[in-house]
């Protein structure tokens, strides 16, 4: 029997320090309840917390640890960049094989700024959108999430989904005026948002594969769509591909959907665990922004040596392997058919959307292709499904409105395990 004296007294004693105890809200376990495990260390596909509970860890730092935690070439990369010191402010050459790299890897990106986080990454290039074209109105999509920059904290999916934040305090109607929603997938509704606002569009801005929401796939035509928009009316099209970036291949959601972006974003991957942001794109546009042009934006720790050592470690890794991908994809596969298996033996409606390593499970009746499904769904029953797996050992995105991340550390005996979890938890459940 698992206990949690430690992760008790830990949450107790953050708290006095820390808003909630944690740094950032989705690490609280508020919508699924109970206490955070703290985590103490983890090593491939394990996570180990402070009570020495060991986890099947599906969380994967919410997207980096795709090689799995602590991967050697990486933790050894680190440890002797850092002997040169942490950080110059000053331009290197590792900052510009990271850029080459980049652009080698993916499609549509002539020049490259490096930043500090997926929340940097986005807001510069909504910026620079609006900079370029010299309007001030972009569209995003329920439950998408772009990081916590003023202009996206209106009707977003990850942590304001789960806490159910439909608008955040401190957040100014002149800031979210020129922010237009509407339901991923519904093209209509986009094509009606141009018409009425005509030459006033900076940006479309989307998670080509959404997972802040669960994951939820683009229907067919919906990306190409908003590419022809796009296209059409001068809008900027601004690929956030924070998640999906060199996790769905080493090309993202670009390749997997054959659709070119304007303006890319990066993050999580790209970084191996260390705060690594990016945004990219054409030099027609990338051009307008500092110190080339004059939409401003600047960073002390931009491409600092350890964050670039780490996430170039990685990415060559991942580009040096050209079975990785095929492996990852078919073992989530794999954990796909798995859980279907058990879920359909309980009797109760349910849902997984999947593409490559990013799944989720949704108690729903119905596909879940927008936020307003995922919300519809029995996420009451998630939360306790969580928990339930937490005891055997499996740690899930703590959110139903959250996606799944598999790392390539996971065996098939560690599926094999997930699955005849997920069957004890159903059973336990649904009795
Ligand atoms: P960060 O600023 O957290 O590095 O990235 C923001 C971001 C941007 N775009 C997408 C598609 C993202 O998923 C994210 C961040 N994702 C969340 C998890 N859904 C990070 C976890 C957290 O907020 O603690």
């Amino acid at each position: 029997m698992k206990t949690y004296n430690n992760s008790i007294a830990l949450f107790e004693r953050a708290q006095q320090s820390i808003p909630g105890g944690v740094n950032s809200p989705v690490r609280a376990f508020k919508s699924v309840g109970g206490t955070p495990v703290f985590i103490e260390r983890a090593k491939g596909a394990y996570l180990y917390d402070a009570d020495g509970n060991q986890y099947i860890d599906y969380i994967a730092s919410w997207g980096p640890m795709i090689l799995g935690h602590a991967y050697e070439p990486v933790v050894k990369a680190i440890q002797e960049k850092a002997e040169g010191s942490t950080s110059f402010g000053a331009p290197t050459e590792l900052e510009i094989e990271m850029a080459e790299l980049i652009k080698s890897m993916t499609r549509n990106v002539d020049l490259v700024r490096m930043v500090s986080s997926g929340t940097e990454a986005c807001m510069s290039a909504l910026r620079l959108a609006r900079g370029y074209t010299g309007r001030n109105k972009f569209i995003k999509f329920e439950g998408c999430y772009h990081g916590h920059a003023d202009a996206f904290l209106v009707k977003a999916g990850s942590g304001l989904a789960t806490f159910d934040i439909q608008t955040v305090p401190g957040i100014t109607a002149g800031v979210s005026n020129d922010t237009l929603t509407c339901a991923y997938n519904d093209l209509d509704a986009v094509k009606q948002l141009v018409t009425a606002h005509k030459g006033e569009i900076a940006a479309i801005i989307i998670e080509p594969i959404a997972g802040n929401m669960g994951c939820i796939l683009p229907q067919p035509g919906f990306v190409e769509g908003l590419r022809h928009i796009c296209t059409e009316e001068g809008i900027v099209f601004i690929f956030d591909e924070v998640m999906t970036g060199f996790r769905l291949g080493a090309g993202g959601a670009q390749a997997t959907l054959n659709v070119d972006a304007d303006l890319v974003c990066y993050g999580k991957v790209i970084g191996a665990g260390m705060p690594v942001g990016a945004f990219g794109g054409k030099k027609e546009i990338m051009s307008h922004i500092a110190p080339l042009g004059n939409v401003y934006q600047a960073g002390t720790l931009s491409g600092n040596p350890l964050a670039m050592i780490a996430g170039f470690t990685l990415l060559q890794t991942l580009q040096n392997n050209p079975d990785f991908y095929r492996e990852l994809d078919a073992k989530t596969e794999y954990l796909h058919k798995g859980l279907e298996t058990v879920l359909t033996a309980t009797g109760k409606p349910f849902v997984i959307n999947r593409l490559g390593s990013m799944i989720s499970v949704h108690f729903s009746a119905q596909p879940v292709t927008d936020f307003a499904c995922a919300a519809a769904s029995d996420n009451a029953f998630f939360n306790k499904f969580f928990h339930a797996m937490l005891r055997r050992g499996i740690y899930l995105p703590p959110s139903a409105f959250e996606s799944w991340f598999l790392n390539n550390a996971l065996t098939y005996a560690d599926l094999d395990a997930t699955i005849a979890a997920a069957q004890e938890s159903l059973t336990e459940l649904c009795a």
